[in-house]
Formats: C-alpha cells, structure tokens, sequence
C-alpha cells in the first residue's frame, strides 16, 4: 500500500551538535509523514563504508564523516515518502538548494549536508535493514493520519 511507503533518514554527525534534530523531524512531522523508528547511535566505521559506494573520489572522507560522531537515524512512513523525503532534502550540493528545503536552510557544502535520505524505494530496505533499524520499528497508529490521508 502506498500509505505505508517507508523511507530512511539520517541526521548526520554534523546536524546533531549544529542542533538541528528537532528542525529535522519537525518538517516531517509538519508534513504529515509518520515516524515508525528512532535510533541515536555512533555508527561504526564498517557501516558507511557498506553504505556508500566505493567508486566515488571522495569515499574515504565520507566514511571518516559518517562516523565522526553519533547520528539520528529514522524511518518514517506514508504517501511518497521516499519522493517527498527527496523533495524536502532537495539537491546533494546545498548550493543548488532552494531556501525552504532541508539543505537549502541549513548547510551551504556538498561534503556537510546534515542529512540523509533514501533515493529509492528499493534502496529502503537495504538501507534500514544495514543500519539495524528493523529492531527498532513501533506499530502504532496516529489519529492525525486520518486528516493528513482523505
Ligand atoms: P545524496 O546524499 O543526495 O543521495 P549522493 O550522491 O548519494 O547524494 O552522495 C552521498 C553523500 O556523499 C552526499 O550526501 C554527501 O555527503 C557526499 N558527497 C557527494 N558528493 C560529494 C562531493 O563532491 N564532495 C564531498 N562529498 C560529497
Ligand atoms: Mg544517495
């Protein structure tokens, strides 16, 4: 069902001490989408480097950048989600990011762009399934979805 599309987000080590979890979640939670998981974790250093693709030139950096201290990592549902959460994140350098958009109001360099967030509804699972997220999924159903979804 498309209502239950999931995608995962990642508040990176550079978004938590510029304390920008709360203004993270806020716009998803603002938007409408329902967050069914939660972790505040260090990630090891094996994770990005699964994460990511090797082949690009600034691989090692992003490794050493994705586990350079703790991160916020999500999954949070509904319609498009994966398409909306893209959207609202807009274009990996935050030069080409409109004021209003997650990147575009906080971060100005492609290499400290605070945030992560699923390309593809294929790559979902994947993703949630190497950063551990299943364990810490919670069912629940939120009485604002029945005014968010006609
Ligand atoms: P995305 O995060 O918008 O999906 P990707 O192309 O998948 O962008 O790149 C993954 C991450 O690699 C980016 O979010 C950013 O942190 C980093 N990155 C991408 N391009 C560059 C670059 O040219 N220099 C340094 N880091 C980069
Ligand atoms: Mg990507």
């Amino acid at each position: 069902m498309a209502n239950s599309e999931c995608t995962f987000i990642t508040i990176k080590p550079d978004g938590v001490p510029r304390g920008l979890i709360g203004d993270v979640i806020k716009s998803f939670e603002h938007r409408g989408f329902h967050l069914v998981a939660l972790k505040f974790m260090q990630a090891s250093e094996n994770l990005p480097k699964e994460h990511y693709l090797k082949d690009c030139p600034f691989y090692a950096d992003l490794v050493t950048y994705m586990h350079s201290g703790p991160v916020v990592a999500m999954i949070w549902e509904g319609l498009n989600v994966v398409k909306a959460g893209r959207v609202m994140l807009r274009e990996t350098n935050p030069v080409d990011s409109k004021p209003g958009t997650i990147r575009g109001d906080f971060c100005i360099q492609v290499g400290r762009n605070i945030i992560h967030s699923s390309d593809s509804v294929e790559s979902v699972e994947n993703e949630i399934g190497l950063w551990s997220l299943p364990e810490e999924l919670v069912n629940y159903k939120s009485s604002a979805q029945d005014w968010i979804l006609e």
